[in-house]
């Protein structure tokens, strides 16, 4: 397959001004008659050069220029391409195309689904449903005229507003719609289906009045009004915190169970996976209800960062993705909780980015070539994109990243544009000099800070010094330096922030927290007037995402702890305790010996639930130890079994001394009943959940007893799906009980049969790829339904110790499944193959059967051009 590169990019020697949609459903088919106004690109001097549409698997039926027939041998057909030459400056084409939605198992373009007929065009499906310059550089205005039976796809849906509608003989009905805003073809959409639907409206600031309907499957009407409130609040957010307003007369949301990814922002028309829309207290946990007000804030704010101000190319998808997460980020802070929503992005970030940047996979958050950009919706275009907006952010201030907000409006709208764009718009805004900034953009890789403090007694000065490196990556092997602002406070004995002032600095008065901008490789910042010696509180709030590494010592972080000013770094210190007890124990179990853990750990964990009260959804995430996948990117060789055992050696290490404690703590927080997804009542059953999961540590009958009474009692998924999970760790009976009485409440809702698989692929149990296995089988589990998938195979394949088991069986299954995914649908194909990311970093024999496994993906005969790209880089 061929690789495209960014170097390469050339604007479009073509130019298409309207699009002419006309689709007609029939039989499966639906046969597709588009009008095209094409005229050359005045920007591009060329006057020759022939037209060359995007086209795949597409059925060409006629073609007509200017309403002429063209006859088969006036054009030029090949796997991919319809390339026309001498051609008039302007013209008219139209094109009939039949298309097989019925058959397409690969959800990009139009496919079917249960209910009818959706779409999704980003990044290349538009081609897949007709002829066209499939690039976001090129904007058209639309119409859309659908066709189909009336009874069996009552609605009739497409981006902008309706603008005519009537019967057709035989039962059947047809629609127009006109989109007023240019677009580029990525953000097309249309549907036909049978719904029910949700309406509501909307007033903007300015008086514009908004017609929101949310559509899904006939019978789930009672699970839409969450999603509703979640659009009406991001629509306020956006108004009251950027100034935006909604630009749209019509703002539909369609439901569809069959989706590759989370939703899409089409314009006006998004198509979201079922997953983000319905919620009903009893089947959706509080982390769904937060995922949706996420997801549907996303979408919606993408129509100013990404439909209003789109890409030029797709390198540049972080200009609208890393700026749109920047933004949801900020929003679900402000409606939930600020300091619980930062900690588990940095959470995610550990987890998922920092291994993605150091693995064969690593990218830049621009990336400078790709062969599937399928491939590139990645954690570092998204996460990572969105870390380097909030350290722009962070840099200039609130007020100034406002300013390059609007002035990036004012500039761009209505334009493709790149990431350099976005960056000089707050540079202008700020006065800021971002050049050696944009090394964010263009490295890849995880910087390292290390930082050393001095205390000077005699001067009264505390000395920061500070050193950035970055190991090298696949095809960078030397790295420039970046511009990282660290964020930074001073800790005194008594827990106080100590006023900073840094030498040479005489204006104003000092602050309690300032940002450092480290740009050479080591800097040293002189504190004076610094009273007593401080412990250091580094990188507040994650101010970059980096690794920063400096020597506390257990007591420095004991009082971290305590008493930061920053919530962040409060959390921190507990998890760089919890890190520094499960590498070392990790390497002691690797050598045979018994971790001894320190009573100090469980002392401060018995703090934290002490002061659980004033912030119990704190607590909970005080109290969580970092996952295995981010303890694993700090050793050389993983033994994942050691690994394992030695994280959860120290979660019954608390079970043990805090048993009394996780005890009285989850009983003080029994629901006072009525469910409400609101700051209180969440942080109540998330910490709750987390003193029930240390309790069942110990598996015994009376444990035992615990969750299954919570699961039998519940009023909620929060609690119900909290003791299935501890429930599905254990080795009782209860396990298969409460798993069989779960299906059977729940087998008729998708969703929660989703979390019925995960929960299994999930577990800990010695066993689980015998019950994998028997699940692939299950008539719950479907290889063509992109959820049902994640939920079982990519679940597994994030089960740290089972997935890199010794015997290389779960490489061997995984592997096997993905080869037969990869038929069905390549995108989902090779997102599972990311599980096989890291094989590297585990022993010889691991390696070998890793190898293996990945020799048999790349070998099999018709791979696709997506799971190809990812199999030859772990290969590399
Ligand atoms: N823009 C879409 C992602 C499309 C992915 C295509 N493979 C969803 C989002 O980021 O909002
Ligand atoms: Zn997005």
């Amino acid at each position: 397959p061929q690789t495209i590169n960014l170097a390469d990019y050339a604007p479009p020697s073509f130019l298409i001004d309207t699009v002419d949609v006309d689709v007609d459903f029939r039989r499966g088919e639906a046969l597709v008659t588009v009008q095209l106004s094409v005229r050359r690109n005045p920007a591009v001097k060329t006057s020759n050069d022939p037209l060359v549409l995007d086209g795949e698997d597409l059925e060409l039926i006629s073609l007509r220029l200017d309403g002429v027939h063209m006859a088969p041998d006036s054009y030029h057909l090949d796997a991919g391409h319809l390339t026309l030459a001498d051609l008039p400056d302007a013209f008219s084409l139209e094109t009939v195309t039949r298309i097989h939605p019925d058959g397409n198992t690969r959800l990009s373009g139009l496919y079917l689904s249960a209910n009818g007929y959706f779409t999704q065009c980003e990044a290349q499906g538009f081609r897949r449903i007709t002829w066209f310059l499939d690039r976001p550089d090129v904007m058209s205005r639309y119409t859309v005229t659908l066709h189909a039976d009336k009874a069996a796809f009552p609605q009739l849906l497409a981006n902008g507003n309706p603008v005519a509608s009537g019967d057709e003989e035989g039962g059947r009905h047809w629609a127009k719609w006109q989109d007023p805003f240019p677009k580029p073809c990525y953000l097309f959409a249309m549907v036909a289906a049978k719904l029910d639907v949700l309406r509501d409206n909307y007033r903007t600031t300015s008086g514009r009045e908004v017609q929101l309907a949310i559509f899904v499957e006939p019978g789930k009407l009672d699970q839409c009004a969450h999603a509703m409130s979640a659009l009406k609040k991001s629509m306020h957010w956006d108004e009251q915190t950027f100034g935006l307003e909604c630009d749209l007369d019509h703002y539909m949301i369609v439901a569809v169970g069959d989706f590759n990814m989370g939703a899409m922002e089409n314009k006006g028309l998004n198509i979201f996976n079922t997953k983000y829309v319905l919620a009903r207290q009893d089947v959706a946990t509080d982390v769904d209800y937060e995922n949706i007000d996420r997801v549907v804030a996303h979408e919606y704010f993408h129509n100013w960062t990404g439909n209003r101000v789109t890409c030029r190319d797709w390198f540049q998808l972080s200009l609208k993705e890393g700026l749109t997460v920047f933004r949801d980020q900020e929003f679900g802070a402000d409606v939930h909780h600020r300091s619980v929503a930062r900690i588990r992005e940095v959470r995610g970030l550990r987890a998922a980015q920092f291994p993605e940047d150091s693995g064969p996979m690593a990218h830049p958050v621009r990336p400078a070539s790709y062969i599937e950009i399928n491939n590139f919706y990645t954690a570092t275009v998204y996460q990572k994109g969105a870390e380097v907006v909030r350290m722009i952010q962070t840099l200039i201030g609130k007020p100034a990243f406002r300013r390059g907000m609007d002035l990036y409006f004012a500039r761009h709208d209505g334009q493709a544009v790149t990431c350099d764009n976005f960056v000089v718009a707050m540079a202008d805004a700020s006065g800021a000099d971002f050049s050696q900034f944009m090394r964010w953009y263009e490295q890849t890789g995880t910087p390292h800070v290390a930082a050393t403090g001095r205390y000077d007694a005699a001067s009264q000065r505390y000395i920061l010094r500070l050193s950035q490196s970055c190991a090298a990556t696949p095809g960078q092997a030397d790295k420039q330096l970046y511009h990282i602002p660290v964020a930074i406070g001073l800790v005194g004995p008594d827990g106080q922030d100590l006023p900073l002032r840094l030498a040479g600095d005489d204006s104003g008065t000092p602050a309690s927290q300032i940002v450092l901008s480290l740009c050479t490789e080591t800097q040293e910042f002189i504190f004076e007037d610094v009273p007593v010696a401080p412990v250091p509180s580094l990188l507040r709030d994650f101010s970059a995402p980096i690794v920063l590494e400096y020597a506390y010592s257990d007591a420095d972080l004991a009082h971290l702890m305590a008493h930061d000013s920053d919530p962040f770094n409060r959390w921190e210190a507990g998890q760089r305790l919890a890190n520094r007890l499960i590498i070392a124990a990790t390497a002691t179990l690797s050598t045979g010996g018994t971790p001894i853990w320190p009573a100090s750990f469980a002392q401060a964990a018995a703090r934290v639930l002490a002061d659980a009260d004033t912030d119990p959804a704190f607590a909970a995430e005080a109290l969580s130890l970092p996952s295995e996948a981010t303890l694993a990117e700090q050793l050389d060789v993983v033994d994942p079994d050691a690994l394992h055992a030695a994280r959860n050696g120290l979660r019954r290490f608390l079970t043990e001394h805090l048993g009394a404690e996780f005890l009285a703590c989850y009983e003080r927080l029994a629901p006072r009943g009525g469910y409400r997804p609101d700051l209180i009542d969440v942080g109540h059953r998330t910490l709750r959940n987390v003193c029930l999961s240390y309790l069942c540590e110990a598996d015994s009958p009376s444990t035992r007893a615990l969750a299954r009474q919570q699961f039998d009692t519940a009023d909620n998924m929060t609690d119900q799906f909290a003791s299935l999970m501890v429930l599905a760790q254990s080795e009782g009976e209860e396990r298969q009980q409460a798993l069989d009485a779960f299906y059977q409440q729940w087998q008729g809702e998708a969703l929660v049969v989703d979390k019925w698989l995960q929960v299994q692929a999930t577990s800990r149990r010695p066993s689980v790829l015998n019950e994998v296995k028997r699940l692939v089988e299950h008539p719950a589990f479907d290889l063509r339904n992109p959820n049902k998938v994640y939920s079982l195979l990519r679940a597994f394949g994030s089960n740290h110790v089972h997935f890199h088991a010794a015997d290389g069986s779960g490489y061997r299954f995984l592997a096997e499944q993905t080869r037969q995914l990869d038929a069905v649908n390549p995108q989902v194909a090779s997102r599972v193959a990311r599980c096989f990311d890291r094989w590297r970093k585990f022993d010889a024999s691991r390696q070998a059967h890793a190898r293996a496994a990945l020799e048999m993906l790349r070998n099999h005969a018709g791979m696709s051009r997506d799971l190809f790209e990812i199999v030859d880089r772990q290969l590399g």
